[in-house]
């Protein structure tokens, strides 16, 4: 089973999704925040954006749907969870269920909010002290062990940015070896991500999609259920394992 995930099942825990009401990007245009080019031309803004971000997440706990998935995780080493979210909810909620090698089941396919990684030296690190954003000579910076003052920014996939070719290569083994993809909560409109679940349905596998809304892969599903992901998600992994049980 491949878990694909996107914002949607943040949405639950309090953190805001990127699209639609409410949306992240309502006031700003993707091109001005998330791309390589905006950080060149105006670091402290994509900051100061990244910073705010940072302190919702850090507000935010992982919600019952992500719990659910870590617990069927923890019963069941055939469940693969390969998220598009850079708020780490799905790592604390596996952490929380005693996960150990998480890493071998859950990819962080755009990064995280807390890693940085520096433009002079390529150091990544994760990354928790608050931002100052309130000037350019404010802004965090290559440091500590063997650090080469360097510029720093969030270790998050901007478009037009390749994502790590290892995490991704490793998603596609999944998509085409699961017998299912089932698609939470993203608006599925960000390749390569959205093309997993269709990888899973050309090899045979079923895709099962969780979503208020319809998306583009809704004609490919084979299952839409429309609906809250915290809602949702505890009940379909309870009907595959019932000893699983999510608080
Ligand atoms: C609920 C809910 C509830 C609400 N429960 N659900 C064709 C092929 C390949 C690439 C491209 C292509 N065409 C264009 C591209 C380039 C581009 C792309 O895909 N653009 C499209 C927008 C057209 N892709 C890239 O640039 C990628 N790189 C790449 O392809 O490299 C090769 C290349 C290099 C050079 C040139 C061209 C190609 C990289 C993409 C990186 C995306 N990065 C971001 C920012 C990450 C950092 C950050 O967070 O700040 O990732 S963009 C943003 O979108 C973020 C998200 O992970 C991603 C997906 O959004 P998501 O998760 O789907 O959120 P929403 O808000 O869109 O949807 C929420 C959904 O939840 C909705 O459906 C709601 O209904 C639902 N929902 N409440 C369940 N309670
Ligand atoms: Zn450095």
């Amino acid at each position: 089973m491949l878990v694909l995930t996107g914002a949607g099942i943040s949405a639950d825990s309090g953190v805001p999704t990127f699209r639609g009401e409410g949306g992240l990007w309502r006031r700003h245009r993707p091109e001005e925040l998330a791309t390589p080019e905006a950080f060149e031309r105006d670091p402290r803004l994509v900051w100061e954006w990244y910073g705010w971000r940072r302190r919702i997440v850090a507000a935010c706990e992982p919600n019952a749907a992500h719990r659910a998935l870590a617990a069927w995780q923890a019963a069941d080493a055939g469940v693969r969870i390969a998220t598009q979210n850079v708020d780490g909810l799905h790592g604390r909620a596996a952490a929380e269920s005693g996960i150990a090698a998480v890493a071998a089941m859950l990819l962080e396919l755009h990064g995280s909010l807390f890693r940085i990684r520096c433009l002079s030296c390529g150091r990544r690190a994760e990354h928790r002290d608050p931002i100052d954003a309130g000037s350019v000579s404010g802004l965090p910076r290559c440091a500590g062990t063997g650090g080469c003052r360097g510029p720093l920014r969030p270790d998050v996939v901007w478009f037009g940015e390749s994502l790590d070719p290892e995490v991704i290569e490793t998603a596609f083994g999944w998509a085409g070896a699961a017998d299912a993809c089932l698609v939470v909560g993203t608006s599925a409109v960000v390749q390569p991500a959205a093309r997993l679940a269709e990888v899973t349905r050309e090899a045979g596998g079923a895709v099962i999609e969780v979503n208020p809304d319809r998306t583009p892969l809704t004609p490919l599903a084979t299952v839409s259920l429309r609906g809250g992901a915290a809602a949702i998600v505890p009940r379909l992994v309870a009907s595959d394992q019932p000893s699983v049980t999510s608080r």
